[in-house]
């Protein structure tokens, strides 16, 4: 892997997302890194959180690489978002939680990376925009239907028809992030959240989080049914077991397993 730096620490993952020489663009050989290291963590039983950030201080990702896609003809534009596109629902499809901290500019393709993860923090210095309609084009690897459904149509329609730039204040204000840290407190700030969904039980969290995202294309009867489902699936568990027992016993939670 030349652009993904992996680093793991007991049940968390962090993929550093590094192309100094395009502010972390995402280029095809960048897209295809991701998605094969995707698909090899998604089948680590240990991994329970996954956090996804951008090298350097100045961006999380500016977006997809311009020069890549500047004399694309529209049969080649619609294979590469359909590529993009694949590689965010890999994202959002992954088995654990995924947070991304965004420490700089996340702009067209890399906001649209943030919004494919599940939990947005961003440092103070982090911005967000679209700015796709400026250059000619709509946003291509999920944008118009991510932002719509996380923060609304018309925060949808404002960011992406005027291609404002916010800060990661106004994020947070309009419910795109979750939290804004100070600069240098991101990634721990990360790792905490990280390591707090890593302390409970693992069939639970990834249950939750299917019923989630699934259910999000759900009516919410369908949604309701996968519930139980995922919620019955739980019951399977020792861990469910054990930390039932141990609840009634008055005795401290024993540390989840994850079977
Ligand atoms: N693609 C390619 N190169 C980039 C990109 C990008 N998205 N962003 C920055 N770079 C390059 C610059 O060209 C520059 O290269 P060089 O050093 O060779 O001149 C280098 O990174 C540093 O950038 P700047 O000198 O411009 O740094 P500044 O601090 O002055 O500005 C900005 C930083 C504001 C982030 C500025 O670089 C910028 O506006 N970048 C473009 C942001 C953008 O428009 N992103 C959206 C792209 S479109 C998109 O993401 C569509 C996604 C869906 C695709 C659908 C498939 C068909």
């Amino acid at each position: 892997m030349t652009c993904i730096k992996f680093d793991r620490k007991g049940h968390v993952a962090q993929l550093t997302i590094e192309r100094p020489e395009g502010l972390n663009a995402l280029n095809k050989e960048l897209l295809q890194e991701l998605s094969a290291t995707l698909l090899q963590l998604a089948d680590d039983g240990q991994i329970r959180a996954l956090i996804i950030t951008g090298a350097g201080d100045k961006a999380f990702v500016a977006g997809a690489d311009i020069a890549e896609m500047a004399d694309m003809d529209r049969n080649r534009a619609e294979i590469f978002a359909r590529f993009g596109n694949r590689v965010m629902s890999q994202v959002s499809s992954f088995p654990v939680p995924v947070i991304a901290a965004v420490n700089g500019f996340a702009l067209g393709g890399g906001f649209e990376l943030a919004l494919a993860c599940d939990l947005r923090i961003a440092s103070a210095k982090a911005s967000f925009a679209f700015p796709e309609t400026g250059l000619g084009i709509t946003p291509g690897f999920g944008g118009t239907q991510r932002l719509a459904r996380l923060a609304g149509p018309m925060t949808a329609f404002d960011l992406i028809m005027t291609g404002r730039r916010i800060r990661a204040s106004e994020a947070k204000e309009l419910g795109i992030v979750l939290e804004v840290t100070e600069d240098k407190e991101l990634l721990e700030r990360a790792w905490e959240i990280a390591g707090l969904i890593a302390q409970k039980a693992p069939v639970a969290v990834r249950e939750a989080k299917r019923a989630i995202i699934e259910g999000l294309d759900l009516t919410l009867m369908e949604g309701l049914s996968l519930e139980q489902v995922c919620f019955g699936r739980c019951f399977e568990t020792e861990d469910q077991k054990n930390a039932m027992v141990a609840f009634l016993k008055k005795e401290p939670i024993p540390e989840f397993q994850g079977e």
